[in-house]
């Protein structure tokens, strides 16, 4: 089995792990000071989301340098040394590669507007229509247009995220040479990976007007299409097969054909992929309006990609997503920590490489913002403008953006119950959630039944059973609130039963409790509310 596929992988949003230096951000030797706490927890593999120079239209997505640290994350050298201080620790490193766009105060940006003959089609420029128009009718994953006039080329360019986040050309060959000159960059320093970003929208298949949509309008002439196989095959053939390396793809609205094509072994281009469905069973408009959780919906979608993939990227929050304990979970309801542990059950008992993402070990839950002012994420700020446009009302704006926000999971780790839960001496740049005396990493630590102690002893549980490191996945049954499935290798078997509910539901099953998120020992025919046992 490759060492990938069993170790656990952390993400780190460095912005808000640690700050070491008092400027409200988290920087890189805030993470090493850190790492023992990542070993202790049993992850075997860090992904560190864009520590690149970057203006933060989009927090460092937004990339100006990939070649280099932004200044308040730290130095090259403080780089070098959290890969050589993580090896210590026998804990590999993996960065984030946005390679679909740059910031528009990248180099090659700057060359391109100009017209500098070696960098002029490094981006998507387009002249207006006749009658001045854009060149098609695409809108973007920000909910904007997706073309912006630029003055000093007399162009449109193309960007399917922010305005300052133009899209790099595909179509030019210089393009993907300067990638590969990226990739071995940081391989060359020792980096275990990459995690690639919206990688299934790179080529641009063709620009003709889109299908009507009300978000990502052109959406069919872009998403996963034959140039990008193409190109994740180039790259993974000429550069990263030369290392020992892993790759995990980000993929918007990839559905599992797709995905089976991207994570083919034999078509050698990614090795595992991030898909959204399994967190929007109760979403609708992508992921803006609610609707109830089902359960019975849940397993299908878990089945599906179990049954449907060699191997999964499993994931439950990342620093897209509401946290977790809020979203399937209870909040900070009674019982907060218990559907904490419940998702934990799930998250190291199904089939895949498991990412952790931070926060996530300590039960952190929704930012408890009371207003649109206190927001930082573009995402947000952009939808409720479109739907102000739609005369939706502001309570009802709230309502959503609240559940929804990727602030809900940006808000910095809460590491005890000093000052700014021990994140920063001074004015962290999103503000710590409230409940930070409650809910932190110190308080954790010391008590054996907290959700932090749970996830080491489940993580540790995997890497010890054979069964969920390699064993098949078998759906047994499920109602409204709860589910069951096995896991299987030869002749042996693990049964995971999970209750997401508030009331205790029946539980048809016998067997010996190899693990209970409340203790107990025995079955009686019924589950506890949010309880989950493996049998
Ligand atoms: O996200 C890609 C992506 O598909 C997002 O639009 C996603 O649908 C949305 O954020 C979910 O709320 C990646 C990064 O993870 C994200 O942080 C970046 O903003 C985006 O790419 C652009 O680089």
């Amino acid at each position: 089995m490759q060492w990938w596929k069993e170790k656990v992988v952390y993400q780190i949003y460095p912005r808000s792990f640690q700050d070491s230096n008092g400027d409200g951000f988290g920087d890189i030797p805030g993470i090493i000071l850190r790492l023992d706490k990542i070993k202790a927890l049993g992850a075997g593999i860090i992904w560190l989301s864009p520590l690149y120079p970057s203006p933060d239209a989009d927090n460092g997505y937004d990339i100006s340098n990939y070649l280099g640290i932004d200044p308040k994350y730290g130095t090259m050298e403080d780089m070098e040394n959290l890969i050589k201080e993580a090896s210590k620790r026998d804990i590999r490193i993996i960065m984030d590669l946005v390679i679909n766009h740059t910031s528009d105060e990248h180099e090659w940006f700057q060359k391109s507007r100009k017209r500098d003959p070696e960098y002029a089609d490094y981006y998507i420029w387009r002249p207006a229509k006749p009658d001045g128009g854009k060149p098609n009718n695409w809108t973007g994953f920000f909910m904007e247009d997706a073309w912006t006039w630029d003055e000093k080329r007399g162009e449109y360019y193309l960007h399917l995220f922010h305005r300052k986040q133009p899209d790099l050309n595909y179509h030019n060959p210089k393009v993907i040479e300067e990638v590969k000159k990226i990739l071995k960059f940081w391989l060359d320093k020792g980096i275990a990976g990459f995690r690639c970003d919206v990688i299934n929208v790179l080529y641009k298949e063709s620009l003709a007007d889109g299908k009507p949509r009300l978000v990502v309008r052109g959406l069919e002439h872009y998403k996963t299409r034959e140039g990008t196989h193409r190109i994740l095959n180039e790259l993974r053939t000429e550069v990263l097969e030369k290392y020992d390396c892993f790759t995990v793809g980000e993929s918007a609205m990839v559905d599992l054909p797709e995905a089976k094509l991207l994570c083919d072994a034999n078509r050698r281009e990614l090795d595992m992929l991030f898909y959204f469905d399994h967190l929007e069973v109760d979403r609708c408009v992508a992921k803006y309006i609610s609707k109830a959780f089902r359960a019975k919906k849940f397993l299908e979608i878990i089945t599906k990609w179990q049954q449907g993939l060699e191997w999964n990227a499993i994931y439950l929050e990342n620093h897209d997503q509401p946290r977790i304990v809020s979203h399937y979970g209870d909040g900070m309801g009674k019982y907060h920590a218990r559907s904490a542990k419940m998702l934990s059950v799930l998250e190291f008992t199904i089939k895949g490489t498991p990412y952790v993402y931070q926060g996530q070990e300590i039960g952190m839950t929704n930012f408890d913002f009371t207003d649109l002012s206190q927001l930082n994420d573009v995402e947000s700020l952009n939808i409720d403008k479109l739907m102000q446009k739609f005369k939706i009302p502001k309570n009802l704006r709230w309502k959503w953006i609240k559940e929804s926000s990727r602030d809900n999971a940006r808000t910095p780790v809460q590491w005890d119950a000093t000052n700014n839960g021990g994140f920063s001496d001074e004015k962290p740049w999103l503000p710590v959630n409230s409940n930070y005396k409650k809910i932190n990493y110190a308080i954790q630590e010391k008590d054996s039944e907290s959700i932090l102690n749970f996830y080491r002893k489940m993580i540790e549980f995997r890497a010890q059973s054979d069964i969920l490191l390699e064993g098949e996945f078998t759906p047994l049954w499920a109602n409204k609130k709860a589910l069951a499935y096995k896991r299987t290798l030869k002749e042996r078997s693990l049964t995971v039963i999970l209750n997401f509910g508030h009331r205790p539901v029946k539980c048809p099953h016998e067997g010996e409790i190899k693990l209970s998120n409340i203790g107990r020992v025995r079955l009686n025919g019924t589950l506890a509310p949010y309880e989950a046992v493996i049998i």
